[in-house]
């Protein structure tokens, strides 16, 4: 029998309904063949709307630092550090079914890495295909994404690409002539406001050109990496006390900052 004061991975997802259940099979299956899968509905509309008036509110008080803490990228807007800076983002992190997921990719202990944001202005937002991760697969998995639809991602706004399978192969860097070029194999996240990806981060994928007139697409990153790794914003050091207080001991431990 667990004791009930010890907080490990099974314990935190018990308490926070992350089962096995939590997860459909067909989810499963594509996060094991292709290396990504779609839920939609996950964001309900007042959630919806409370999260972009959220992430329109910090842009317009950071301004140019906004995303500093982790990332700043020309052509887009981008927020970090979101654990902190409104409670509207607790559901992010914590949500059943994505920690699931996650759970699912990586096989072990995991942690939140980062909870960011990110919106392609008009022109721009195109990226490389990339790895989350640094070199070829070696067999296990180190790292896991979702991205989180607060608008609707359309062929023209700039919405992620992915190359489905490339999750347990090379590193793009190591084997693409021209890693900016379309991939043949590749698909676009196309998918209502509301809908979030779960993604191994070994996956190639990369946002692309917001061609749209003027639409936004903006979305948030949640971001998750095996226990034994650095974390990409360390959750200790910018954790507010506010934050800290209003958390559970399994949202603790999914942040790796002190339980008690
Ligand atoms: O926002 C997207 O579509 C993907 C972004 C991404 O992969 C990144 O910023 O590293």
């Amino acid at each position: 029998m667990r004791n009930a004061d010890q907080m490990d991975i099974s314990q935190a997802l018990e308490d926070l309904a992350a089962t096995e259940n939590a997860l459909p099979e067909q989810h499963k299956a594509e996060l094991d063949e292709k290396g990504y899968t779609v839920l939609p509905g996950v964001m309900d509309g007042p959630w919806l709307a409370a999260l972009r008036e959220q992430f329109e509110s910090l842009c317009e008080a950071e301004g140019i630092a906004a995303g500093i803490e982790v990332h700043q990228e020309a052509g887009t807007r981008r927020l970090a550090d979101l654990v902190n800076k409104s409670p509207v983002f607790d559901g992010v992190y914590t949500h059943p079914t994505v920690l699931a997921a996650v759970h699912h990719v990586i096989g072990r202990a995991f942690k939140l890495s980062s909870l960011n944001a990110r919106d392609a202005l008009p022109g721009e937002g195109h990226q490389e295909l990339h790895t989350d991760w640094p070199s070829d697969y070696d067999g296990r998995f180190h790292v896991c994404n979702s991205i989180w639809l607060l608008d609707d991602f359309t062929e023209e706004n700039g919405c992620t690409r992915l190359v489905p399978g490339t999750h347990r192969g090379k590193h793009p860097g190591n084997v693409l002539e021209d890693p900016t070029a379309p991939h043949p194999e590749e698909e676009h996240l196309v998918a209502p406001a509301g809908t979030v990806a779960v993604f191994n981060s070994h996956i190639w994928h990369g946002g692309t050109r917001n061609r749209s007139k003027g639409g936004k697409r903006r979305a948030l990153h949640c971001y998750f990496a095996a226990r034994e790794h650095p974390q990409q914003l360390d959750q200790g050091e910018y954790l507010r006390y506010e934050t800290w207080k209003r958390m559970s001991r399994a949202v603790r431990y999914i942040l790796d900052v002190d339980v008690d």
